[in-house]
């Protein structure tokens, strides 16, 4: 809509005339219809004054109405601004957000590191985290809230998880370009975080994105890029996208079972993986038959309820040392 305002601005003088004799033409019509309706119903003929009065009032009355409309829309937005800023910094200040831990093993079941997965308390227990995120979104308070994501996971590793076991943290593009550089770096130092990343970090446009993944890397993190093969990546873009391990969306995984084109499309993209000497981690891995399948196409990384749900720090932490996962599970 602005876009075409500007472009109206910047329209040649015709078209200027053009608008304006449509204009009168709209209101000698408005004119006429008015005229003949009320010469039908009163019986008597509108005078050329009452009618040019009409069709003032009719569009004083418009332009009233539509303004009264426009003031009560951006009332809304702001209320709903103001409402999804004071969910995402009350979950912050509280212990609303919790962060569960999903395992991805090797090929003989050893524990590789974790996928930090963010999850919020309500009062009917604990949650996906949808609703938060999409108001960290309007709010765009994307970046405040993925500090608070990983200073929780720093905590968890320096009171249940340990510092030596890998763990991703899901960044946003948005949270990328504003969180602050240096306490990422210095968040990262001495710790094996790593950041998953989805292909819109790279096509964003903003040259900070690359420049900040390249300093996460310098500083000792792997990045991640995550649910690779539904988004628009062409081939020549993952050659060039400075990446250390791909994701395989849950998506093909899921259909590994039942569809004989998804298993070759997986196989593909470990052969792809290897080609390009990234790591590969097939996410979704839900069935003994897909880990299998994908084990022997070559796939070193497995995430799924298979392997194990998402879990609290603290049965993390006994699953990397060989304990029982099942239990709390989200
Ligand atoms: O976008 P991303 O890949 O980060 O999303 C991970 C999400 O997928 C988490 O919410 C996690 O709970 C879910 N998940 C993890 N493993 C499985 C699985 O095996 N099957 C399904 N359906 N979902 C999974
Ligand atoms: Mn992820």
């Amino acid at each position: 809509m602005k876009h075409a305002l500007a472009h109206l601005r910047h329209a040649h003088l015709p078209f200027g005339i053009v608008l304006a004799a449509a204009a009168i033409v709209c209101a000698g019509l408005v004119m006429e219809i008015d005229r003949l309706v009320f010469e039908a119903t009163v019986g008597e003929p509108l005078t050329r004054q009452a009618s040019v009065i009409f069709v003032v009032s009719l569009a004083v009355a418009l332009m009233v109405g539509w303004a009264a409309m426009d003031k009560a829309r951006r009332h809304a937005e702001t209320a709903r601004l103001r409402q999804a800023r004071h969910h995402v910094l009350a979950a912050i200040g509280s212990d609303a957000i919790v962060m569960h831990y999903q395992p991805i093993v090797d090929p003989a079941g050893g524990v590789k590191g974790f996928e930090a997965l963010m999850r919020v308390r309500g009062p009917g227990g604990i949650g996906a985290p949808a609703a938060l995120l999409a108001d960290a979104a309007l709010a765009r308070l994307d970046a405040v809230l993925t500090r608070a994501v990983l200073s929780r996971v720093m905590a968890d590793q320096d009171t249940t998880l340990g510092r030596t076991v890998p763990i991703t943290v899901n960044v946003s593009v948005r949270a990328l370009r504003d969180l602050d550089t240096d306490w990422l770096i210095a968040a990262i130092a001495g710790r094996r975080l790593n950041i998953e990343v989805t292909e819109d970090a790279f096509f964003d446009g903003d040259p900070r994105i690359l420049e900040r993944l390249a300093l996460l890397r310098g500083a000792g993190a792997r990045i991640y890029l995550d649910d690779f093969g539904t988004g628009y990546s062409s081939l020549s873009h993952l050659a060039a996208m400075p990446i250390d391990v791909l994701k395989i969306d849950q998506s093909f995984v899921l259909q590994m079972d039942r569809s004989e084109r998804h298993r070759k499309l997986c196989h593909a993209v470990i052969g792809l993986a290897a080609r390009l000497d990234l790591d590969i981690v097939a996410e979704g891995v839900e069935t003994r038959a897909a880990f299998d399948e994908l084990a022997a196409f070559g796939c070193s990384g497995f995430q799924g309820y298979y392997i194990a749900r998402p879990m609290p720090a603290a049965i993390a932490a006994g699953f990397a040392t060989g304990g029982s996962a099942r239990n709390n599970a989200t």
